[in-house]
């Protein structure tokens, strides 16, 4: 479907999924293309005020403080390059319900609560609970997606996966012991492979993935602002380095999922 000589750029065709005639769905497309778009912008693209919070080899953090009536809820950027693993595989990784616990630490209970499609969740978490703030708890549809990868249209996909906060009738917020909390967040993962030498095979040495992850999490109700930003700047790090140490550890021996 390559045009190679002519001037017309071909349209690509809207992603085709089951979901699409869920009540959620176009909220969805409109949060998973916004994110996206943010998610792909560089940290001097995306307005200024970004401080640089945690760094460790090649991983950056970046926060913007901002509090919404009086709640601290600000925006997090963080890039990574992980050599040996592939977009499609930290994705895979980060959606799927059955590697949660192995790597999301501050994780206390996990229900699917809805499954819309292959690609499509809504989870219901509960969080541990962080003294001297409520338990929280949070739920949130899940959605993985292939993107074209516009730039090198021979290169790997790029993967993406958006969590965005939702409702549902049967959990009500805040009616139990837990605040519920709010949040968007999007893994964005693009691969890059190193070609081999001629004749020689491709390896998990030749690929590198670059991760953005952005999240906006609001406690929902009252959490002392510095003991929320101190959190942050710990879990955030130990998540991230965590979570690509297990992707790496769970696919070293297994074939490149591309
Ligand atoms: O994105 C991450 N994990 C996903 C899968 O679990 C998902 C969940 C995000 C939940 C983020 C909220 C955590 C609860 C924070 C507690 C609230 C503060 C309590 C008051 C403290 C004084 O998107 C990785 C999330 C990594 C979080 C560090």
């Amino acid at each position: 479907d390559r045009l190679k000589t002519g001037s017309v750029i071909p349209v690509t065709p809207p992603p085709t999924s089951p979901a699409t005639n869920h009540r959620l769905w176009p909220e969805i497309e409109r949060m998973v293309e916004a994110q996206v778009m943010m998610a792909k912008m560089g940290i001097g693209e995306c307005g200024s005020g970004w401080q640089l919070f945690a760094e460790d080899g090649e991983m950056k953090m970046y926060r913007r403080e901002e509090e919404v009536d009086g709640m601290v809820v600000d925006p997090l950027k963080a890039v990574h390059v992980v050599k040996g693993i592939t977009g499609h595989e930290v994705c895979h990784h980060f959606f799927s319900p059955q590697y949660r616990y192995d790597w999301e630490t501050t994780l206390e209970h996990m229900t699917v609560l809805e499954t819309i499609s292959d690609d499509t969740l809504v989870f219901l978490q509960t969080h541990k609970r962080i003294w001297p703030a409520s338990q929280r708890d949070g739920l949130f549809w899940s959605h993985i997606r292939k993107l074209p990868n516009e730039k090198d249209r021979d290169g790997p996909d790029i993967w993406t996966v958006v969590n965005n906060s939702t409702d549902h009738p049967d959990y009500p917020p805040n009616n139990g012991k837990c605040v519920r909390v709010f949040l968007t967040v999007c893994l964005l993962c693009q691969t890059t492979v190193d070609p081999p030498k001629e004749g020689m095979p491709l390896t998990r040495d030749n690929l590198s993935c670059k991760i953005t992850y952005c999240s906006v999490v609001n406690p929902g109700g009252w959490a002392p602002a510095s003991v929320l930003r101190a959190v942050y700047k710990r879990e955030y790090p130990k998540f991230l380095k965590r979570f690509t140490a297990y992707v790496k550890n769970q696919t070293q021996s297994k074939p490149i999922m591309f």
